[in-house]
């Protein structure tokens, strides 16, 4: 249950699969492929007939490359990818998860037939980028302190009222402050924020105002509990300098740890990026205030 809303098409720049963009190169060239999810709910996996994907920066962030068949790109999140181009014509497809339907480009650096509307290379079903895979460049400028303050935003909700929570609190951007605990942080501090998700359903969380790297992702274990969580004892996650994100996905039962450090102050949104998660409720706010006069 990727997400839930099955649209009649999916586009690529715009296009239909039957119409599809052509992106023309030359055999042997190098190119650089961004991808920007500018999906309302839809997990997109991307992949290019005939090619691997070499990701180099996500959320415009360099990472240490790495060469993959496929990616998942969730509502919001953008990746950068080099291929080394092939002679022919290639599809770019971006199947809709759950939905048996698809998005498609073309690249194309020879002449002959394109690719059909259905194109599903196998590089669909190869190895997929993980999260865990991602390591920030040693060109980004990190922080690796440890938390002064960690939160825990427990992501539930219910699909069939549809109603979307964070910390057992629904958002109404009518009332944007009211009903809502702000996550209680001060200017200055390292924040670690530990997303849970706790529904079937994909999030990719959005911060506001901040960049974050991601520092730990795995499965919550069954049967879980609250109390379970807040016992490290029990949810140790080996944790990593990742990519510098600001929007991840946290895949359904998984539990995903991202550090920031509190240098914008400010009232921050800090939502799921499927619109119709954040406008049932799926939203809380980062606030605090300056305290220093520099
Ligand atoms: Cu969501």
């Amino acid at each position: 249950m990727a997400d839930s809303v099955r649209y009649p098409f999916y586009l690529l720049n715009g296009h239909l699969p039957t119409d599809p963009e052509t992106f023309a190169a030359r055999p042997g060239q190098r190119a650089r492929i961004r991808l920007i999810s500018a999906a309302g709910t839809t997990t997109f996996r991307v992949a290019l007939g005939g090619h691997r994907l070499t990701v180099t920066h996500t959320d415009g962030f360099p990472v240490e490359p790495i060469t993959v068949d496929n990616l998942h790109i969730g509502a919001g999140e953008r990746y950068d990818v080099l291929v080394t181009l092939g002679d022919g014509a290639f599809p770019l497809v971006a199947v809709a998860e759950g939905h048996g339907a698809q998005a498609l480009g073309v690249v194309r650096t020879a002449s002959g037939a394109a690719p059909s509307a259905a194109a599903a290379p196998r590089e669909l079903s190869g190895r997929l980028l993980r999260l865990t895979d991602l390591r920030a460049a040693p060109t980004v400028d990190q922080d690796d302190l440890p938390p002064d303050v960690t939160h825990t935003l427990h992501l539930t909700g219910d699909m069939f009222s549809f109603a979307w929570r964070i910390n057992a609190q629904s958002y109404d951007h009518r009332r944007p402050f009211s009903g809502i605990t702000p996550a209680a942080i001060r200017e200055g501090q390292r924040v670690r924020l530990e997303l849970v998700n706790q529904t079937p359903m994909y999030h990719p969380m959005h911060v506001h105002g901040h960049s974050f790297t991601v520092r730990g992702s795995g499965d919550l274990f069954p049967g879980a509990t609250a109390g379970d969580l807040r016992d490290p004892a029990r949810n140790r996650l080996p944790l990593f300098a990742g990519a510098v994100k600001d929007t991840v996905m946290v895949a359904p039962g998984e539990r995903v740890i991202v550090d920031f450090t509190a240098d914008n102050p400010g009232q921050w949104l800090t939502h799921c990026h499927n619109a119709y998660h954040m406008g049932t409720g799926m939203a809380t706010i980062i606030s605090y205030v300056a305290t220093s006069s520099s």
